[in-house]
């Protein structure tokens, strides 16, 4: 038996299911990059809105590389279960809000035509930091971005524009610094290069809110679904397991209307930047340096290596000493039980996060989580010893090759095996940051 509409009411009772009508949504939402990390997030808030009798938000997902999770979810009519582990405790719920899953590459006209339809308020992403093509100085690099979702939203919005349709608000749920000014910039530069035209309509008609989103998702693995087939009585394909914690802080700055997440634990805020600067130096920051510390010395998981004293003493000094004295902290922010907190998340057992899921993609990561940290102590001419470990690890990583998952990785192992280090922290830093400060 495969979780699908029709085996919804043989699932065990303790497995909440939506309690709303799901064919009369309407989509709202089209969401680029439908991987496990939404699914378990910002689809999860937008089923509980829906859940509280909200109407129109359904989501129609959009996967730009890879037909995995349509071929997942489509006969699955989009249900999937999410589990929310830690402390000793296991919640499975189902989640109804996603209604279809489009392959780019095979239905462009259809995520187009999504886009462009009146239903449609909110388009949202989570397509990695590779997906928005920045070249190596941050501009958008156009041959990289005619392969991700640019063309598909340029010519919905332009199809709205002639229609003389409302515009839209364009959500970036990624761990860029600024994401939401990112995604205007880089939206600008590739309407400047494609379609000039639209350029004063988007910037009068379309918001790019700044989010801080935050919830560890590994990858599902076969023994989990394995694992959940047992629980479920019947096999979901789509399954994402998560841990118990989860946070949303969103830029009240949307074009149009929205679900009204904040019933259901997102916070609307004017500033994100403190969050989004604490979650992305303190927690990604830390995570990037237990991976490639935590792999050289032989674990798997991030509890493992949490758990490890000496990196665990890193960990601290990376999020105390060096991460935490850059962030202009929001008055409700304490960093020091902010700390705490993460070591406690990346402590439990539970969640077997993969140290090499979070390696991957180094070169698009650090800038954001270790090198404005760095940039902005050596300004005050003070040094940060354990960045500059975990950069040295990453480079050992890089050098090793087995592991390495990353766009730039061939290139950088050639520089690396031809000039050295020093050249590889020269590319990173790109004019800037300061190379001395990690070398
Ligand atoms: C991780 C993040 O894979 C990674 O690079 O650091 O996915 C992290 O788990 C999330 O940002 C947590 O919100």
């Amino acid at each position: 038996m495969r979780l699908s509409p029709d085996t919804l009411a043989s699932l065990p009772g303790d497995i909440a299911v939506p309690s709303y009508d799901r064919e009369a949504q309407a989509i709202g939402i089209v969401h680029f990059g439908i991987g496990a990390f939404h699914r378990a997030h910002q689809a999860w808030y937008t089923d509980l809105a829906l859940n509280a009798g909200e109407q129109g938000w359904a989501i129609s997902g959009v996967s730009l590389r890879s037909a995995s999770v349509a071929e997942q979810l489509n006969p699955q009519d989009g249900l999937y279960s999410v589990t929310a582990r830690g402390g000793g405790t296991s919640a499975t719920r189902i989640v109804g809000a996603v209604r279809e899953v489009l392959f780019a590459p095979q239905d462009p006209e259809a995520v187009v035509a999504r886009i462009a339809s009146p239903d449609c308020r909110i388009v949202s992403f989570t397509v990695t930091e590779k997906g928005y093509a920045r070249a190596g100085d941050g501009s958008l690099d156009i041959a990289a971005a005619e392969h991700s979702f640019y063309p598909l939203l340029a010519e919905g919005l332009a199809q709205r524009k002639a229609a003389e349709l409302p515009g839209i608000t364009l959500l970036s749920c990624d761990n860029l610094a600024e994401n939401g000014q990112q995604l205007t910039r880089l939206m600008r530069e590739w309407l400047a290069a494609k379609d000039p035209a639209l350029i004063d309509w988007f910037a009068a008609h379309c918001t790019c809110p700044q989010t801080m989103i935050d919830r560890i998702v590994p990858a599902t693995t076969e023994e989990d679904r394995a694992a959940l087939e047992d629980k479920l009585g019947m096999r979901d394909e789509g399954a994402v397991l998560t841990e118990a914690f989860s946070q949303w802080v969103i830029e009240d700055r949307f074009a149009g209307p929205r679900p009204k997440w904040e019933d259901h634990g997102a916070q609307l805020v004017a500033d994100v930047a403190p969050y989004e600067t604490a979650k992305l130096r303190m927690l990604n920051g830390a995570h990037s340096m237990l991976a490639y510390c935590g792999l050289e010395r032989g674990f798997t998981f991030v509890h493992e290596a949490i758990a490890d004293p000496q990196l665990q003493a890193l960990t601290r000094l990376l999020m105390i000493e060096e991460a935490a004295p850059t962030i202009d902290a929001a008055p409700d922010q304490d960093l020091a039980a902010y700390a705490e907190s993460l070591i406690e998340r990346f402590a439990e057992p539970a969640v077997r996060h993969r140290l090499a899921q979070i390696a991957m993609d180094g070169s698009q990561k650090i800038p954001q989580r270790w090198l404005d940290t760095v940039t902005w102590h050596n300004d005050r001419g003070q040094e940060c010893p354990a960045i500059r470990t975990a950069f040295h690890a990453w480079i050992a990583h890089l050098a090793d090759g087995d592991l390495v998952n990353d766009p730039q990785g061939d290139e950088l192992r050639e520089l690396l095996g031809s000039a050295g280090p020093e050249a590889v922290a020269r590319r990173m830093a790109d004019g800037r940051f300061p190379i001395e400060a990690i070398l």
